[in-house]
């Protein structure tokens, strides 16, 4: 963990996007996850998209739950709108705020133990609506801000720090989105930026919900049983004065590779992990053939990455709900409040 305030200076000879801004301009404050955590390479990856596309900071709002993964809205585009809600319920707020003022860019952060367990019904329903946003699911298979925990989306036969075997099948996010209907589907691999910024740059760019769910080691919960210098050795046997703990710095997992290909990637705990990269003859807007491609992939142990499936003729939430386009906050009181009278006109016609 680190609490050095970021320096703001940054040279002079940056390259600057099409509004003048450098990437120092898209990044926020200093992490203070686990050094080599996947989610600090998800941030450095949307702040990569963000400036790219030349999003101005101030027309972004980044919304997240409560996890680690929920705490990196705070490491980029400092000068954005922010809002870090109630574990699980980023959806409903985001939704609320779309709602309001549907011309941000909505940034959904979120983990796999926020996004597909106590948030599974907001995450349903915010696809349902097809609601304009990237929502960003940084999937590490545990509840690492809580330290560990089997989430929703750990594999059968998966060990967990202290040893037990998970046994619950897992929910596959790219699975449930396709099934309920979600116009913008992706995988990929936080060490994997090559894919994973253009796909951020798409799910942004995409009118509607657009779902990343990015597979994102926790380096913390590595240490192996039985070492005397693992955190649960030292633990059991030391008394401590305070409480503490100390994560080891990890390096960050990286990986390229072509599309089509298969690539083992092993993770800092010794576990394989296989990413299948779409070919370039997979046509990722045919529903059915998305979902039996990514299943039957999984049945074969291999996790398929990519741009899975886009619909681009749904309409969003607030063209279904005929909602006004101008910001709220824009309208005026009058339009707002139109008065008794028109009130008293809404209600003659339902009687
Ligand atoms: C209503 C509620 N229930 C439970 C918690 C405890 N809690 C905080 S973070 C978390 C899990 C985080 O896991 P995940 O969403 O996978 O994110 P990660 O930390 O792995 O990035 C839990 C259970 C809480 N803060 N609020
Ligand atoms: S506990 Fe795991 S998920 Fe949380 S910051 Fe550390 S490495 Fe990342």
């Amino acid at each position: 963990m680190s609490f050095i305030a970021k320096p703001k200076v940054s040279h002079p000879g940056l390259p600057r996007n099409a509004l003048g801004l450098t990437l120092r301009d898209y990044e926020g404050g200093m992490s203070t996850l686990c050094a080599g955590c996947g989610h600090d390479s998800i941030t450095a990856a949307l702040v990569q998209a963000a400036f790219e596309l030349s999003i101005p900071p101030h027309r972004m709002a980044k919304l997240s739950g409560i996890g680690c993964s929920s705490k990196t809205p705070a490491y980029f585009a400092s000068a954005s709108h922010g809002f870090n809600s109630v574990h699980g319920r980023m959806a409903s707020v985001a939704t609320g705020a779309n709602a309001a003022n549907g011309q941000l860019h909505y940034i959904g952060v979120s983990g796999d133990g926020d996004t597909l367990s106590i948030g599974l019904g907001q995450f349903c329903h915010a696809v349902r609506r097809n609601l304009n946003m990237l929502y960003v699911l940084e999937n590490n298979g545990v509840y690492g801000l809580t330290k560990g925990q089997f989430s929703a989306s750990a594999d059968v036969g998966s060990k967990a720090k202290k040893g037990e075997v998970n046994q619950q099948p897992p929910i596959d996010p790219c699975q449930l989105a396709l099934s309920i209907g979600c116009t913008f589907v992706a995988r990929s691999f936080s060490g994997d930026k090559d894919q994973l910024v253009p796909l951020l740059k798409a799910g942004l760019s995409h009118r509607g919900f657009a779902m990343v769910d990015v597979i994102s080691p926790c380096v913390t919960f590595n240490d192996h049983e039985g070492s005397t210098k693992s955190y649960d050795f030292t633990r059991k046997h030391f008394h401590a004065a305070i409480y503490a703990d100390y994560v080891p710095p990890a390096t960050e997992i990286r990986s390229r590779q072509a599309a089509g290909s298969v690539r083992e990637v092993t993770m800092h705990d010794g576990s394989r992990l296989l990413l299948h990269k779409v070919g370039a003859d997979y046509d990722p807007s045919d529903r059915v053939a998305a979902f039996e491609y990514l299943s039957r992939r999984q049945s074969e142990g291999q996790v398929v990455t990519g741009l899975l499936f886009i619909d681009e003729g749904k309409p969003d939430m607030h063209e279904v709900q005929n909602l006004a386009t101008e910001p709220l906050n824009t309208m005026g009181y009058a339009n707002l409040n139109p008065g008794q009278k028109a009130l008293d006109a809404i209600q003659a016609r339902f009687r």
